[in-house]
């Protein structure tokens, strides 16, 4: 940071007085902004076309949601087709901004016979001239062909789709040990990412068909279905499959103790494996499943018993986790989502997944930061960062730096919130974290030094997101022998 008395160039917005989160910590600071960027961080900086009084606020940079789905398409090979995503890209972006998120990443799907291009061009059309903040797209790989591998992946690349998804649970989706190979090694050459959805197939329809024919239906028998084995031994394979390939491997949405383990042990061998996990792993239970509505907090790989949240806590803070996503998959609790096949549907049948876009960086700050279990700089690493970094954002994203684009969320560390769905400004009619009182909100949000939200007001237009092309992944491989 400079420390000149003033700086007098002239900028289109000043942010003063502000505790300002930079290097690796909290310190009083301006911010000068030009252009969209920031142009300046100095102890006081005078002049500006407007100027906002940041006093008694922390100013962060605006968080990185690496994992949502957006008016995602449903797969019609899927078991709870023909539900639909509540949240298209106004509303979903929309609810990232309030929440103090200023770039998502969500999925393109590719559907078994369709090439990624036309995935691409699909999606792209969903969003475009929609989203409040500024998106890039990973691709979901269903049907990995001599084409998709070596003529569409890096093709794709090249123009900034650097990461791929794909499966090991779901029919259609799922991919053969085979074909995870071949993804890993293509990817690895093209400097994409592969991120794996870890959980076995079979040993869920096994258990699935078994609690079907007990009775076993309501919305609880869904954790029964998928226990912490399944995703241990799917994370234990795709492992062993990514070292095989000598490919890195991002592992999403890791629930528990039993695939932390697994992740751990892989790390301390030096395998460039990464993973992620959700709010819905540190605040729900699947206690919360047995309620009347427990649908509401389906999401695969399912909340765990209370006992695991303090396991994901320490794989947090000790890296075995190394970033936050929300995994928002938002249905609504009526025909058109949750609810689709009826209120008595097997489990089987109900779309899976939560909204938490909105949540994520509020629930996070409250039990992390301000309950002491993670630092500040922790919170800014594992939410805004490290996804960054992960994918391919960094320098521009994720960070308050001179030259970064200047998406700032100013914080209110005092204000007490209950969550209520009422407050919230996605499309879904509930949340699974109502009721629930959290220390701490991001007040006013600024994408690319525009503000968007100001004090629960809407200032930004739909559209004014971007899209982006991503640089390949930053995650750190061992040098060849
Ligand atoms: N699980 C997924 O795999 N995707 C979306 C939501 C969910 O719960
Ligand atoms: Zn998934
Ligand atoms: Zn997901």
């Amino acid at each position: 940071m400079r420390s000149p008395e003033s700086m007098d160039a002239d900028f289109d917005t000043v942010l003063h007085g502000g505790e300002v989160f930079v290097g690796q910590g909290l310190a009083r600071c301006d911010i000068g902004i030009r252009a969209g960027r920031i142009a300046a961080l100095a102890e006081r900086i005078a002049g500006g076309r407007t100027r906002f009084d940041a006093a008694g606020r922390w100013v962060l940079p605006g968080g990185v949601d690496a994992h949502c789905h957006i008016d995602q398409p449903p797969n019609p090979g899927s078991a709870a087709r023909g539900a639909q995503m509540a949240d298209d890209f106004a509303s979903g972006s929309r609810s990232a901004a309030f929440g103090g998120t200023t770039t998502i990443l969500p999925f393109a799907p590719q559907f078994k016979g369709q090439s990624l291009r036309a995935a691409v061009a699909a999606y792209h059309a969903r969003a475009e001239g929609r989203s409040h903040v500024d998106y890039g797209f990973h691709l979901i790989v269903s049907d990995p062909t001599q084409e998709v591998l070596a003529q569409e992946l890096p093709a794709l690349a090249a123009e900034g789709y650097t990461s791929v998804k794909i499966y090991l649970t779901y029919e259609a989706l799922r991919l053969s040990d085979l074909q995870v190979l071949e993804v890993l090694d293509a990817a690895r050459q093209c400097g994409t990412l592969t991120m794996v959805h870890a959980e076995n197939l079979d040993c869920i329809l096994w258990l699935t068909e078994r609690l079907e024919r007990q009775g076993r239906t309501a919305p609880r028998y869904h954790a029964d279905s998928r226990p912490m084995l399944v995703e241990r031994e799917a994370t234990f394979r795709a492992v062993a499959l990514a070292e095989l390939a000598e490919a890195p491997l991002l592992i999403v949405h890791v629930s528990g103790r039993e695939a932390i383990e697994v992740i751990a042990g892989a790390r301390a061998r030096g395998l460039p494996i990464v993973a992620e996990t959700c709010p819905q792993y540190l605040f729900l239970g699947s206690e919360d499943l047995h309620a009347e509505d427990g649908a509401k907090c389906m999401c695969s790989p399912p909340p765990r018993a209370r006992e695991n949240a303090p396991f994901v806590w320490r794989g947090l803070q000790s890296g075995a986790l190394s970033l936050v996503s929300s995994d928002h998959a938002p249905y609504r609790f009526d025909e058109s989502g949750k609810l689709k096949y009826g209120p008595k549907a097997s489990f089987r049948f109900i779309a899976n997944g939560i909204p938490g876009l909105e949540t994520r960086l509020p629930l996070l700050f409250s039990e992390g930061v301000m309950a002491g279990r993670l630092t500040l700089a922790e919170f800014v690493e594992l939410c805004c960062t490290a996804p960054a970094r992960l994918y391919g954002l960094l320098p521009r994203k994720g960070q308050i730096a001179v030259g970064a684009d200047a998406d700032l969320a100013l914080w209110d560390p005092q204000r007490r919130t209950v969550i209520d769905n009422a407050l919230l400004h996605h499309n879904v009619d509930y949340t699974p974290y109502a009721g629930m009182a959290v220390t701490g909100w991001p007040t006013h949000v600024w994408l690319r030094g525009e503000l968007v939200c100001a004090d629960g007001e809407l200032r930004g237009r739909p559209g004014q997101g971007r899209f982006l092309r991503r640089g390949r992944h930053g995650i750190p491989l061992r040098a060849a022998p």
